[in-house]
C-alpha cells in the first residue's frame, strides 16, 4: 500500500453488530480517513449512521463500491464476502475480512496483531481476521509457546452477540418477558430452545465429525495463526445468556513441567494480555470486565491437580472488540504503519 496522509475506507455490513464496533473503533483511534464508505444490504440502504459528528448515509453494496477505496473493513458474513472481496481487490483496496470465508486459504494471512504481525505483509489483497474465540486464545496462548505446548483443551462461554444483532434482540426480548414468542434461533435453521437462564452447546452449525465449525476453528485458525501445524486442541463450544464478551476455560499441556508462577509471570505484561488473578481478593476476569475493551484478560491460573504438565486458566475478551473489530482496525493501522513512500 502507498503512504498517504488519509485513506479512503470502506465499511461492508456497517449497519450490523461487528460493522458499528469498526465505525466507534476507527473513531475512538483517530484513524487518518479520507472518505469513509459505509456499505449494507439494500434492507439498509439510505439508513444513517453518525461518524465523527457527521452522518452518512448507508449505501447498498454494489459491484463499482469500492473504486477509490484503501482499504475495505468486512464483516457482512462470508456469502457477502465472497461476492465482494474480488471486486474490490481487482479495484485496488485491501480487504480486512471478518467472516470465516478466506481464513484458511494458503494465500491469504490470518492475523492477529499481538502475534504474528508480520504476515499482514504477505498478502495478495486480502488479510483475514480470525475467529473471536479464536484470537483471544492465541493472545493468550502466544508468550507460553516458548515453554513447548502440545496440547490445548478449551471449552467456550460465548455471547450472543457473536451472532449478530438479530440474537442481541431476541435474547433482551426473551429476558424481557417474550420467552413464549422469541425463542433463541441456533445455527441449525428451524431448532430454537430458550437462551435465557440456559447453556447451549452449540455454536456455528454442526459437521459430520460430531465437532461444531467454531471448535473446528479454533483448532485449524490456532495452528494457522501460532504457526503449529501439529498443536493438539480438544474444543468445545457453548452459548451462554451473556450479551457482550467470551469466556473460555483452558488447560495447557506443555512438553515439560511448567508452573502456574511461570505461566502468571509471562502472561504478565504481555503484549494485549491484562493478568487479572488475586483470588484472596476475589479478582478474576469474567465478561462484564472485558466489556467496551480491546484487552484479553487472563485469570484463575494454576496447576493442574492430576498433572504437572498442565496449568489451568481462564481468558475473557469483548468478542466484538478485539474478537472482531479491534483486531481488524489494529491490522489497518499495521498497514497504515507499513506503508511506502
Ligand atoms: O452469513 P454468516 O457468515 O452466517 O454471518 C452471520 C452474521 O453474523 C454476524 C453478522 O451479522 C453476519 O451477517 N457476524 C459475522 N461475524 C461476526 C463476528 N465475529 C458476526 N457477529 C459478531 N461477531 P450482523 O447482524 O452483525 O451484521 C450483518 C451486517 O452485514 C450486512 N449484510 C448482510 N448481508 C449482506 C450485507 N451487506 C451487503 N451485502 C449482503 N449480502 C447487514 O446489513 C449488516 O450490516 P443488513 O442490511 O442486513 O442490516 C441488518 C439490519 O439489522 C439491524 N441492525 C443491525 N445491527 C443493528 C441493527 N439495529 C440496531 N442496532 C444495531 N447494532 C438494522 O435494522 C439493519 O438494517
Ligand atoms: O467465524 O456463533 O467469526 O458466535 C464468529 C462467531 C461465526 C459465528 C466467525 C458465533 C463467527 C460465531
Amino acid at each position: 500500500m502507498k503512504k498517504k496522509e488519509r485513506y479512503n475506507i470502506a465499511v461492508l455490513g456497517a449497519t450490523g453488530a461487528v460493522g458499528r464496533a469498526m465505525l466507534h473503533t476507527l473513531e475512538r483511534r483517530g484513524f487518518p480517513i479520507g472518505d469513509l464508505r459505509l456499505l449494507a444490504s439494500p434492507r439498509s440502504a439510505g439508513q444513517t449512521l453518525e461518524f465523527g459528528g457527521r452522518l452518512y448515509e448507508v449505501q447498498a453494496a454494489t459491484e463499482e463500491a469500492f473504486a477509490g477505496v484503501d482499504i475495505a473493513l468486512f464483516s457482512a458474513g462470508a456469502s457477502a464476502s465472497l461476492t465482494y472481496a474480488p471486486l474490490a481487490v481487482r479495484q485496488g483496496a485491501v480487504v480486512v475480512d471478518n467472516s470465516s470465508a478466506y481464513r484458511l486459504e494458503p494465500d491469504v494471512p490470518l492475523v492477529v496483531p499481538e502475534v504474528n504481525p508480520d504476515a499482514a505483509f504477505s498478502h495478495k489483497g486480502i488479510i483475514a481476521n480470525p475467529n473471536c474465540s479464536t484470537i483471544q486464545l492465541v493472545v493468550a496462548l502466544k508468550p507460553l509457546v516458548e515453554f513447548g505446548i502440545e496440547h490445548v483443551s478449551v471449552s467456550t462461554y460465548q455471547a450472543v452477540s457473536g451472532m449478530g444483532q438479530k440474537a442481541i434482540d431476541a435474547l433482551t426480548a426473551e429476558v424481557g418477558g417474550n420467552a413464549e414468542t422469541t425463542l433463541f434461533p441456533t445455527a441449525s435453521q428451524d431448532t430454537r430452545y430458550p437462551m435465557a437462564y440456559n447453556v447451549l452447546p452449540q455454536c456455528d452449525v454442526f459437521l459430520d465429525n460430531g465437532y461444531t465449525k467454531e471448535e473446528m476453528k479454533l483448532l485449524n485458525e490456532s495452528r494457522k495463526i501460532l504457526g503449529l501445524p501439529d498443536l493438539k486442541v480438544s474444543p468445545t463450544a457453548v452459548r451462554v445468556p451473556v450479551i457482550y464478551g467470551h469466556s473460555e476455560s483452558v488447560a495447557v499441556r506443555f512438553s515439560k513441567p511448567v508452573s502456574a508462577e511461570e505461566v502468571r509471570a509471562k502472561l504478565t505484561g504481555a503484549p494485549g494480555v491484562v493478568v487479572v488473578d488475586d483470588p484472596q481478593h476475589a479478582r478474576f476476569p469474567h465478561p462484564r470486565m472485558a466489556e467496551g475493551t480491546g484487552d484479553t484478560f487472563v485469570g484463575r491460573i494454576r496447576q493442574d491437580l492430576a498433572d504437572e504438565y498442565t496449568v489451568l486458566m481462564f481468558v475473557v475478551a469483548d468478542n466484538l472488540l478485539k474478537g472482531a473489530a479491534w483486531n481488524a482496525v489494529q491490522i489497518a493501522e499495521l498497514l497504515v504503519q507499513g506503508a511506502e513512500a
